[in-house]
């Protein structure tokens, strides 16, 4: 009777791993300004220290053309968290402290798609995507008052659980839910956010629930501030030893967080995410032209490299293009779920890929943006289009410097992806489903002609 009963609940036990599987948990790692160079994983003789990345890539699968949907911070968040081009809201620019939110609460993200889903959702992490403040002066930029509210920002969103602060200009401002509570050193925000975000993993550890992890790291973008246990850590030397050193604690919290779902036993049934929001700031790394902010692979071109035991082949590799947009659509491909045709727009799941089951381009096309314009990638081709009017074209697998403007010696290849960018333009969405609407006007000639409105010109300011 006894082993019966035992045998009984070994049954139930693996039924419930079963059910458990089929909703992994997600854990989001976001660098921010991580160059495609810096992971020797991803350029060999990179002086750069970064073995966790790198084990993740040994244990998981590696992207090599896998990119931001733009090549500063806050477009590309606003892509991940919606998978929808920024540019359809004309935000081609970064927000600061006391911008507004620009992502609307009636807009599906996948936190509250996931949280709908039964997740617990959790952001760990630079929100950069705005707030509502309810009750403070504007004061110093630099520093929040504590105990001000705001609203309308990441719990207004999906997220059940936010801890963070508003971007690396105000790295000192602490935020819990929706309230300031500590004003601290920039040194000490990292080690901050890292705790939190292994507390949060051993709390859901204690609850059936599957979890949604966002965490947006600051390293390495500025200030550098690497804590004093990681200086010199990196072993690299001189001007970018302490730069190094940022980057290696920043690769040290991923370790972190992977070491934490191991001890938990969660990482069986985890999809973990690494990648960089954009380039790594005025830094290029050859063969790549460029680096953050710039319309060319250094400024959107990112390390991509994801880890789900069972499901991902280990050392596996893909060249597929694909966009950090479309984790929305993945995750509602791995929960079986259709998406409304108002959400995800411009979000395609990358699971065939990461299974290794895919046969041929898994986008259409890929749209990326600087704050300059736009390109957009079909297979070898690139076709830059900038708010200037310039227009540039370039087979990346010749020539993946993009040294060699084709413009005017393949204009049936260009003009073909010009027309396609526009119908993307155009139908508001770049996937299959009814037409959506832009909150953007992308006529931008009459944009440059002078003397005419500049109501699109907001949020357009370049640079971090
Ligand atoms: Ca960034």
């Amino acid at each position: 009777m006894k082993k019966a009963s035992l045998t009984l609940w070994a049954f139930l036990f693996s039924l419930f791993l079963w059910a458990d599987e089929s909703k992994p948990n997600v854990v989001f790692v976001l660098f921010d300004d991580f160059g495609y160079g810096q992971p020797p994983s991803y350029r060999k003789g990179s002086p750069f220290k970064t073995p966790n990345i790198d084990r993740l890539a040994e244990q998981g699968i590696r992207f090599t053309d896998a990119h931001s949907a733009a090549a500063n911070c806050t477009p590309t968040r606003y892509g991940v968290l919606t998978g929808r081009y920024p540019s359809r809201i004309g935000q081609f620019g970064v927000l600061k402290t006391y911008s507004k939110p620009i992502i609307p609460k009636t807009r599906l993200t996948v936190a509250s798609f996931l949280k709908g889903q039964g997740y617990h959702t959790a952001c760990i992490g630079k929100w950069h995507l705005g707030m509502n403040w309810v009750d403070v002066k504007k004061g110093k930029s630099e520093e929040l008052p504590i105990g001000a509210r705001m609203k309308d920002g990441p719990n207004a969103l999906g997220f059940d659980y936010f801890y963070g602060f508003t971007h690396a200009r105000n790295i000192g401002g602490i935020i819990e839910q929706d309230k300031v509570v500590a004003n601290v050193k920039g040194i000490e925000n990292q080690p901050m956010m890292i705790k939190k975000a292994l507390e949060y993993l051993d709390q859901r550890a204690k609850e059936d629930k599957p979890f949604f992890l966002y965490f947006p790291m600051c390293p390495p973008h500025s200030p550098i501030v690497p804590a004093e246990k990681f200086v010199g850590k990196s072993g690299m030397s001189g001007k970018e030893g302490k730069y190094g050193d940022w980057v290696y604690q920043g690769d040290h919290m991923l370790g972190q967080i992977m070491e934490a779902l191991k001890r938990n036993g969660q990482d069986k049934n985890t999809l973990l995410i690494a990648t960089g929001d954009n380039g790594a700031a005025g830094r290029t790394y050859a063969p790549l032209r460029d680096n953050k902010s710039s319309i060319y692979e250094g400024g959107h071109r990112e390390p991509f490299v994801a880890r789900w035991p069972g499901k991902i082949k280990p050392g596996s590799s893909s060249d597929q293009v694909i966009c950090l947009n479309d984790l929305f659509a993945t995750c509602a491909d791995i929960l079986g779920k259709e998406l409304p045709p108002d959400a995800a727009e411009d979000s395609v799941s990358v699971l065939p890929a990461l299974e290794s089951k895919d046969k041929g381009p898994i986008r259409e096309a890929t749209v990326h943006q600087a704050p300059a314009g736009l390109a957009i990638r079909q297979g070898d081709w690139k076709l830059i289009a900038l708010r200037n009017g310039t227009k540039e074209f370039y087979n990346l697998k010749d020539d993946l410097g993009e040294t060699r403007n084709l413009i005017d010696s393949k204009q049936g290849e260009s003009q073909r992806l010009e027309k396609l960018l526009k119908s993307y333009i155009a139908k508001g969405r770049s996937t299959p489903g009814p037409a959506q609407k832009n909150e953007f006007d992308f006529s931008w000639e009459k944009e440059r002609a002078p003397g005419k409105s500049k109501k699109n010109k907001k949020n357009t300011k370049p640079k971090k």
